[in-house]
């Protein structure tokens, strides 16, 4: 009698038996169809360990994927990409921003730098011409404040202001934060289409209106590319695409191959 009951439930034994011992009493003819969350837990982090940030609360009875639950929520996690390049046009790596309702993470990783801090902003205009970036212009500062701290008040800061970033021994800073001063996608502080540029030197976080952080070593322009949901499809990311491939694609010949191109800028983190 036990046994056989063990057996119609061998599917979801492992969270089962772990959990659930005790509940798992042989009264219950109906095999409880949920899994337990433990099991729904364990199979997200297996099926999809590409998304750390997968919202974590909403697994039911199908691991469906994150944008189908944030469709339910309403939750939009807009997303935009910078391409980190040198003066001398070397990659230097890549910058991710995430909109969430705590504020814009910054996650990324920047090399080829000495072993020191280096000062890291975003700039006004979303130009990168190297090798000295100055197209990028000033710090981002739509609302005329001083120059500071990324944790200082709102109105002593620039919206740009994200202090330092700090290299290794190896020439690498990795990094994540989030900054609720900014925004992604809307708004007077939306970095979206901006510069993001890192210093030769480190921002003293003072002087004005620069910190006094020296040339510009890297640049790469705060590209949108949608929201998390749609970010595998074309519709949203499509009119950025236009911008990124307007130099590129002058005659009817290279329209198709523009097209292409669009789709491999499109997802960039596949
Ligand atoms: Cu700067």
């Amino acid at each position: 009698m036990k046994l056989r009951y063990q057996t119609a439930v061998t599917i979801t034994a492992i969270a089962l038996l772990i959990a659930g011992c005790s509940s798992s009493d042989p009264v219950e003819d109906e095999a409880p169809v949920e899994p337990h969350p433990l099991a729904g837990e364990v199979e997200q982090e297996a099926a999809d360990d590409t998304e750390e940030e997968t919202d974590d609360d909403h697994m039911e009875d199908d691991h469906m994927e994150a944008a189908e639950t944030d469709d339910e929520t309403g939750v939009l996690h807009m997303v935009a990409i910078a391409e980190m390049y040198s003066g001398d046009e070397e990659r230097m790596g890549e910058v991710m921003f995430t909109q969430t309702e705590e504020g814009v993470e910054v996650h990324g990783r920047i090399e080829t730098l000495d072993e020191s801090l280096h000062g890291f902003h975003v700039h006004e205009f979303g130009e990168c011409d190297p090798p000295d970036f100055e197209s990028a212009g000033g710090h981002f500062n739509p609302g005329g404040h001083p120059h500071g701290a990324p944790d200082n008040p709102p109105d002593q800061r620039h919206a740009g202001d994200f202090g330092n970033l700090e290299f290794n021994e190896d020439g690498v800073a990795e990094f994540t934060f989030v900054d609720d001063v900014i925004t992604l996608g809307a708004g007077k502080n939306d970095v979206a289409g901006k510069a993001l540029i890192i210093h030769y030197e480190e921002d003293d976080l003072e002087t004005q209106p620069t910190g006094d952080a020296g040339p510009r070593a890297g640049c790469g322009i705060i590209e949108a590319s949608g929201t998390e949901d749609d970010a595998n499809t074309d519709d949203d990311g499509q009119s950025e695409d236009a911008e990124l491939t307007e130099d590129a694609e002058p005659t009817k010949e290279d329209a198709a191959d523009g097209e292409e191109l669009a789709e491999e800028d499109e997802s960039p983190e596949n």
